[in-house]
């Protein structure tokens, strides 16, 4: 019964000790009241805790980033890249604003990849204004105007092959040459984007 009481009045103290701990912290076992950040834990650098328990039990190789509880191993470039790295997430928090377009996914990517007619993340094509000749599918996509009831689905949703009257299959050939164009947007898109970034 001794020995019971003092285990329960051990877990009660290491309990406590830990609550003390703010949000962003851990607490250092086997220290009476010590916290470190959790970026120090297992971050291979150097041992922050007077006993050297932050270093212990860590097995991402030196300069790595040990993520929390996951045990995941990432590179301190992975912090604030805007992508979610540790299954927690604590790579990602604490972070300076996007510079560029902001998805509600969380994920960051540059503005001129908005509107730009491909999905780059959840929500980049969603609320843009479609020029005349374009069709807006109904997720806000905007494709060129022919490509409405061509018989190829180019709208996530398949808006643009819905409530079409004509059920013609396009002929082999002219599949043959939409597909090249469409194989053109793209590259045009990404060396569009690659310029840019050499900027
Ligand atoms: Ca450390
Ligand atoms: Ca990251
Ligand atoms: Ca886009
Ligand atoms: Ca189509």
């Amino acid at each position: 019964m001794k020995l019971f009481a003092l285990f329960a009045c051990l877990f009660l103290v290491a309990y406590t000790n830990a609550q003390t701990c703010g949000e962003e912290e851990v607490f250092c076992e086997g220290t009476v009241d010590e916290c470190i950040p959790e970026k120090w834990y297992c971050d291979g650098i150097y041992k922050d805790c007077s006993n050297g328990w932050d270093e212990q039990d860590c097995y991402c190789p030196a300069g790595m980033y040990q993520c929390r509880n996951s045990g995941v191993c990432i590179f301190y470039a992975q912090f604030c890249d805007f992508d979610r790295d540790c299954p927690e997430g604590e790579d990602e928090k604490d972070c300076p604003p996007c510079p560029g377009f902001m998805c509600t996914d969380g994920k960051c990517i540059p503005s001129i990849w908005a509107c730009d007619g491909e999905w780059d993340c959840d929500s980049d094509e969603a609320d843009c204004n479609c020029n005349p000749s374009e069709f807006q599918c109904d997720d806000g996509l905007c494709i060129p105007g022919e490509y409405k009831c061509d018989s190829w689905q180019d709208c996530r949703d398949k808006s643009d092959e819905s409530s079409c009257t004509r059920l013609a299959k396009p002929t082999r050939l002219a599949s043959l040459s939409k597909s090249k164009s469409r194989r053109n947007l793209k590259k045009v898109r990404e060396q569009r984007i690659l310029s840019s970034c050499s900027h």
